[in-house]
């Protein structure tokens, strides 16, 4: 398998290391091809920006440069990831929109690793590195243990917990009692949870690794049943093959969107402003 060839306008920039009006603006003056999408979105060729960073520097360069963000994970460099976190939060202004960048990272860190360039030990100690910094910078959040619960739980056999840390990054932020459940969670615990604790919100994540959306489905229909029954919302998160539509709860897309849903039930009823 191979990286995408299509990059959006932001990995795009990630990856020439320029701002994203930059890549606007060099598709505006026919310097890079681009094509649009449905939505009207631009999408750019890897070899074409290649291409052309390699003409911009005078025949040097072979490649588009590796990612400062995935450099510093797969270096293992904690400091470094601690402080880009720290500067992407003063940046975006939240953690949710951290969040959705930190997405575009996850996604170009596994197509490298799909494509060959990084090794599965790479792509072991970026995930890590990435795990344990965000759990560090969640704990230096104030606890909430009257704050409303949010229970967080991958789908059963997915071990992909990034997105869920991104979730709960999100839910302490805006005064959330998250309680982690983590990977592979078995959906007789989630129920077990609903029955015996107050819940406001269940988080199920699935990431691009579950594919099979009619066991997806179910996992959906019979965790919405019990949530329905205790009051509780349902979020459904990651690339995973989850229903569209789901007879329970909300099948989410980013980050942002889940801050919003997320503050819009919650203690705070606005998802935190940037600071100017
Ligand atoms: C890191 C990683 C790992 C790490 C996970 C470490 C950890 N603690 O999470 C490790 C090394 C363990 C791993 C293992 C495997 N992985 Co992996 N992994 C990845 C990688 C690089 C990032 C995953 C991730 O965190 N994505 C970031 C999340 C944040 O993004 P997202 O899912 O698109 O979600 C967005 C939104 O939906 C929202 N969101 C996310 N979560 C949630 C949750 C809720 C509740 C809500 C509301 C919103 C929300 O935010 C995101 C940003 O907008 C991906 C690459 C990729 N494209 O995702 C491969 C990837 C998912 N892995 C893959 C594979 C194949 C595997 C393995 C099978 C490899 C193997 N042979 O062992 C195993 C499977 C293990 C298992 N049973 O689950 C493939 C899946 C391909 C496929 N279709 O099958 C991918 C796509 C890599 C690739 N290009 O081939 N992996």
């Amino acid at each position: 398998m191979t990286a995408p060839k299509l990059l959006t306008s932001t990995q795009a920039a990630r990856l020439a290391a320029v701002a994203p009006s930059t890549i606007k603006r060099w598709a505006d003056q026919g310097r890079l091809a681009s094509i649009r999408t449905l939505g009207g979105h631009r999408r750019f060729d890897r070899a074409d920006l290649a291409r052309l960073l390699r003409e911009q520097r005078g025949g040097v360069a072979e490649e588009p440069r590796t990612d400062p963000w995935i450099e510093a994970l797969v270096a293992g460099r904690r400091h470094d990831v601690d402080s880009r976190l720290l500067e992407a939060r003063w940046r975006l202004g939240s953690w949710s929109r951290v969040g959705d960048e930190l997405g575009v990272v996850l996604a170009d860190l596994g197509a490298r690793w799909a494509g060959g360039s990084l090794s599965i030990a790479d792509e072991h100690v970026a995930s890590e590195t990435l795990r344990r910094a965000l759990a560090r910078v969640g704990d230096t959040f104030p606890t909430h243990p009257d704050g409303p619960r949010c229970v967080l739980a991958c789908a059963e056999g997915d071990e992909h917990t990034l997105g869920l840390s991104l979730v709960e990054l999100c839910a302490r932020e805006l005064g959330w009692a998250p309680l982690w459940l983590g990977r592979r969670t078995p959906r007789s615990e989630v129920l077990g949870i609903l029955d015996g604790l107050d819940v406001e919100v269940v988080a199920l994540s699935a990431s691009a690794a579950s594919t099979d959306a009619p066991r997806l489905a179910t996992l959906a229909a019979e965790v919405g049943a019990g949530c329905r029954e205790h009051g509780a919302d349902l979020l459904l998160g990651g690339a995973g093959a989850w229903p569209d539509a789901p007879e329970h709860g909300v099948r989410l897309r980013s980050i942002s969107a889940t801050s919003e849903r997320l503050a819009a039930r919650g203690p705070m009823s606005q998802p935190p402003r940037s600071i100017p």
